[in-house]
Parts: structure tokens; sequence; C-alpha cells
């Protein structure tokens, strides 16, 4: 170390220690900073640092209380495969998408987006503004709520870039907080684990509906019509647009509208999480049915959206949140109110996720191929779903499977317990969510049938 950055060390401990005596003590013990004779030569510095409780600056950690927190339920599965030395082992865990090579896809078009994007030498890096690049929340309402809705031709939808579906829904949380009467948000039983986290840290008060039956392995309509119809009135209800995750299970357009009506008239304020928009059916449009549904009667409703999976982009953290509003004056002054949420959590979104979908998004050609790569990607996930059930029918493994050809999305909810679960982990070196969840697009035709044994032993060795 050079003299001067020697220097440059002692005066800040010097001025550290100074603070931190005023701090414990309040009494005035003066330092001199002649760098000739440094106070510590002259001072025991713990005659003064011993008070402090929390002192760690001689062996023990301030955070020496801090407890070992748990992994995640979904993303530490993906820690403990890691550490798996086992060439066999097969994570389905998280949902993000596997080729049929088991490996990570980045589609054709997002590689030709970013070619295209470095090519340009007009691209600087400058901050976006708070809410993100404009062209990417416009192009980003019209994919969920249709070119042709009147809620985006009226200017009522604020829109607002953010952190992948998570970060969407944080700021959207965050914004009912504080501008919202009514702090209780409605939850399917079950549902993606982070949404209790989110909301709750947000400030809302979270309950949950009934929605999905363990017997029928189907939706529990009738509770969830029964636990929407005794929610207070003006409760938030978070809703997947589609592709329920984890249960694989989506009320049919017809029981949609009835959920409409049933919150509509109760005045319940629809918060949709459309994390997989193209990955239930393979059509985008299709897929935000739910939700145009909701936007076409005029009321008002929040969105949050990701490109995670349906663009691969998981980590680029691309999303937006649109709150739709009864009129172009309230969408402005929501819009403002986000700047304020936003700015203080992290200022404003990174620009390069987001300047791949709108690229992706502005282009009709480009659009075009990357509907035919997410059918692809959709279409490789049913076929997993039939290779899967056809393999159990083969192997005559107890139990009707056939909610794994029915179930929608990414996912399907096997119904196997804990015990099966961990069994299949120790024994076959399967990774999935303790609840029974595996992720289908991690599958792949060489991992078919060793998970198919695995179910098979689990089930009937272990029940
Ligand atoms: N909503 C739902 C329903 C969802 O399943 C996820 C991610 C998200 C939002 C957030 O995704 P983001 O990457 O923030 O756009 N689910 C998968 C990954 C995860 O848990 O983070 C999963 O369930 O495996």
């Amino acid at each position: 170390m050079g003299e001067a950055s020697t220097r440059g060390v002692r005066l800040s401990t010097e001025r550290r220690l100074s603070t931190l005596a005023r701090h414990l003590g309040g009494h005035s013990l003066s330092f001199s900073s002649s760098l000739g004779s440094p106070p510590m030569a002259s001072r025991d510095p713990n005659e003064f640092i011993a008070p402090c409780p929390t002192a760690g600056f001689y062996g023990g950690s301030v955070f020496a209380n801090v407890a070992q927190a748990p992994e995640d339920a979904i993303l530490g599965v993906t820690v403990a495969y890691n550490k798996d030395p086992s060439p066999i082992k097969v994570n389905l865990g998280v949902g993000a998408y596997r080729t049929e090579e088991g490996k990570p896809l980045v589609l054709n078009v997002v590689r030709r987006a970013e070619q295209m994007l470095v090519n340009d030498p007009s691209r600087v890096k400058e901050y976006l503004p708070i809410t993100g690049l404009a062209d990417f929340n416009k192009l980003s309402a019209k994919l969920i709520f249709g070119a042709d809705s009147p809620a985006i031709q009226e200017n009522r939808v604020a829109t607002v870039q953010c952190l992948s579906g998570t970060g969407s829904l944080r700021v959207g949380a965050e914004f009912l907080a504080r501008h919202y009467h009514e702090r209780t948000i409605y939850i399917p039983l079950p549902t993606w684990g982070n949404h209790t986290k989110i909301f709750t840290l947000a400030g809302l008060s979270v309950k949950t509906y009934r929605y999905y039956d363990p017997a029928t392995r189907g939706l529990n309509f009738q509770g969830l019509v029964e636990d929407l119809g005794s929610a207070p009135s003006g409760a938030i209800v978070l809703l997947h647009a589609c592709a329920h995750n984890p249960t694989g299970v989506d009320p049919t357009p017809d029981q949609w509208e009835q959920i409409r009506q049933l919150m509509r008239s109760k005045g319940l304020l629809p918060f949709f999480d459309s994390a997989y928009q193209g990955f239930a059916s393979g059509n985008l449009d299709a897929d935000a049915q739910s939700v145009r549904m909701f936007v076409a009667d005029g009321g008002e409703c929040l969105t949050a959206q990701s490109y995670a999976k349906n663009m691969g982009l998981y980590g680029e953290r691309v999303g937006a949140l649109s709150i739709v509003c009864r009129s172009a004056d309230v969408a402005v002054r929501v819009e403002s109110q986000l700047k304020l949420v936003i700015r203080p959590m992290y200022s404003n979104p990174p620009i390069h996720g987001a300047s791949i979908v709108a690229t992706i998004l502005k282009d009709r050609e480009m659009y075009k191929d990357w509907t035919i790569e997410l059918k692809a990607m959709a279409d490789r996930i049913i076929s997993m779903r039939h290779q899967l059930f056809d393999a159990l029918r083969a192997r005559g493994t107890p139990g009707d499977w056939s909610h794994i050809i029915k179930q929608i999305g990414m996912f399907t909810f096997t119904g196997l317990n804990k015990e099966q679960v961990a069994f299949m982990t120790r024994e076959y070196h399967i990774y999935m969510t303790s609840d029974g969840r595996i992720s289908m697009a991690g599958l792949n035709s060489k991992t078919v049938p060793h998970l198919s044994d695995a179910i098979h032993a689990a089930v009937t060795r272990m029940n």
C-alpha cells in the first residue's frame, strides 16, 4: 500500500472512530488528526468501543446473531440440484424452459434482435425514464390487452416497465397499499409461493380463496365463487391470467365470465399475474382472453406481465405493470404515483431486455417468428405431457394420471406428496418442489423414462 493510501485509510479510521465515540458517549473524545501521531498509539480504542453491544471490530461479527435463512422453496431446488454430483440428476424444480437436449434456450429471434441492437451505433446506455422504455410499454399493453383494446385507444392505461413479473407485482402492490382504500388481497390456494411474500411486504393483508380441489385435481369452482362472494367489497383479487402455477388448472371461458360478473358486482379489483402468455395454448391472444374479458367491460384492473418465459428472457428481468383506469386523466395521475413508488426502489429499469422485446414486438416479421418459436416451446411441453402419461400407463403405475395431459402450461401438479418427492430426490436424483410440482419444460424424451421409473417407485413403495 502506498503512503498516500495508508494515510487515507488512517484518516478514514480516525473519522469513523470519532463518530463512534460521539455516538457511544456523547462526550468529546477529540483525536488529533495530525498524521504524525496517530491516535491509535496514544489511546486504546477498545476503551470506548467495548461498551457497544454489537462491537465486532476485534473478533466477533456485528452480525453474529443473524440466523441462517432457509432456501427459497423454488429457487432452492436448483441450489440443491447444482450440488448433486450424480450424472443422472434432473432438475424439474424451477419453471425454466429447456430444449430436447436439456439445454437452456435463447430464441433465434432474440439473438437476431440483440445483434441488431449491438450493430446500431446510435444506441447508448443512458438511463431510461423512471417508467422505462416508452415503446416497450405501449407494445406490452397491446400484447396483453389486444391492439384494438378501447382502454388503449382511450389512453386509459398506465404502463410502467418493471423488473420482470415479480417486480411488476411488487410495484403494483406498493401502489395499491398507498392509494387504494381496501388493503386485503385474495390469492388462490395454492399459488406461486412468492405471491404471499410480495404482497405482505408491500403492506397488503393476504387472504386466500379456494381454487384447487385435490380430489378431482381440477378447479374448485364452487369454493372459489363462495370465497370471492364473501370477500369484502372492494377487496383485491389476484388472478393467474392463464396456466395457473402450480396447479396447471385454469377456469373455462364460461367460468371466467361468471368470475367476472361476480367480481364486478361486488366491486372486487382484479390484479392479473400474466407470467405465461403464449405458454398455455401456444397462442398469445388465446392466453390473454381472461384479461381482455375484464377490460372489455370498461372496469379497472391491474396486470403484471413477464417476458421471462414466453421470450426466454429470464435473467434480463423484463416485464410491465399496466393499470387500466376509468379515464385518461386518472391514468395520468396513477402513472405519476407509480413513478414515486419506483424512483426510491430502483430508480429506473434496465434498458437491454426491454429493447430486445420492443425490437421484436414492433417488427411484423420478427413478431411472427417469435410466435412460431413460442408455439414450438408450448408444443414441446404438451408432447412431454403425453410422453410422461404414456410412460406411466405402460408401467401400470397405480392411479389416474390423466391430469398430466389435462393440466395447462409449464407445470404438472402431480399429486405426489412430500415424502414421495423426497424419495424421488434421494433415490433417483430428481429435483422438484416439495408440493409435487414438476416443470414439464425441464423434461425431454431421454429423461421421461427415468422420471416415470421414479414416480412408479414412489407411488408403489411410499404410499
Ligand atoms: N408469477 C408467476 C405465477 C410465476 O410462476 C413466476 C415465476 C413469476 C410471476 C415471476 O417470474 P419473473 O421471473 O419475475 O418474471 N415462476 C417461476 C420462477 C420463480 O419462482 O421465480 C417458478 O415458479 O418456477
